[in-house]
């Protein structure tokens, strides 16, 4: 199932194609179903209220929002006040595969760009602990991410990603600037009539510590 590995500087890794198109599909399927039970919305920017082009929602027990009060992880969707539909199990065996951490993600961040959206560049950093890693997956047509470094000013790299292919933000990289500077409309022909063109990526990550 998987296609090659690059490994980049301080514990970024991508696999290309790491799920073949059948997995896609039925990874898919459990993703448009969450989307049914928990819709995705608009956030805005926290004070100004400005909406973020990429609208969201959530699976496990605690997804990130932004709304005018700030980012933060929530237990209940925004809009339905309900709890966020599970996590596929496709994701927490790719977590118990790559993660290399000894706690299961509570979050997976939906993220869904039209063929207009991006994703300025920024750090995640509203996690209790941020040495855990981020693993990344990609659905739908190809975007440009851009990976940079610790500072805004470091220098940054791009790359495309595809559908299916998976990143592992691991070590230093967790922490390094990064952003979508655009996506190519039209390129997959995964995602369902009314999600295309367009783009979902799914993020796990660990939220809390475990007391120990
Ligand atoms: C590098 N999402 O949700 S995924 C985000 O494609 C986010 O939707 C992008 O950035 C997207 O916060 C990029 C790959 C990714 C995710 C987290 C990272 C790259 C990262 C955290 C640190 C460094
Ligand atoms: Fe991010």
């Amino acid at each position: 199932m998987e296609a090659g590995r690059v490994t980049g500087p301080d514990g970024f890794v991508l696999l290309p194609g790491y799920f073949d198109r059948a997995a896609q599909e039925s990874l898919l399927a459990e993703v448009l179903a969450a989307i049914e039970a928990a819709p995705l919305y608009q956030p805005v920017m926290p004070r100004t209220g400005q909406p973020l082009s990429v609208k969201m929602t959530n699976m496990g027990s605690l997804g990130w929002i932004s709304d005018r009060k700030g980012y933060r992880y929530e237990p209940i969707h925004p809009v339905t006040g309900k709890p966020w539909p599970a996590m596929p199990k496709a994701l927490t065996d790719l977590w118990d595969a790559f993660g290399h951490w000894p706690d299961r993600p509570e979050a997976c961040l939906v993220n869904y760009y039209g063929p207009e959206a991006r994703m300025g560049l920024h750090i995640d950093a509203d996690e209790d602990i941020l040495d855990a890693p981020v693993i990344s997956v990609s659905l739908g047509d190809r975007a440009r991410f851009r990976l940079g470094g610790p500072e805004r000013s470091s220098p940054t790299r791009s790359m495309v990603l595809s559908s299916g292919d998976v990143v592992v933000l691991g070590g230093a990289s967790r922490r390094f600037y990064h952003g979508v500077d655009r996506i190519y409309p039209g390129t997959s022909t995964l995602l369902p009539e009314h999600l295309h063109p367009g783009r979902i990526n799914l993020t796990l990550r660990r939220v809390r510590a475990v007391a120990q």
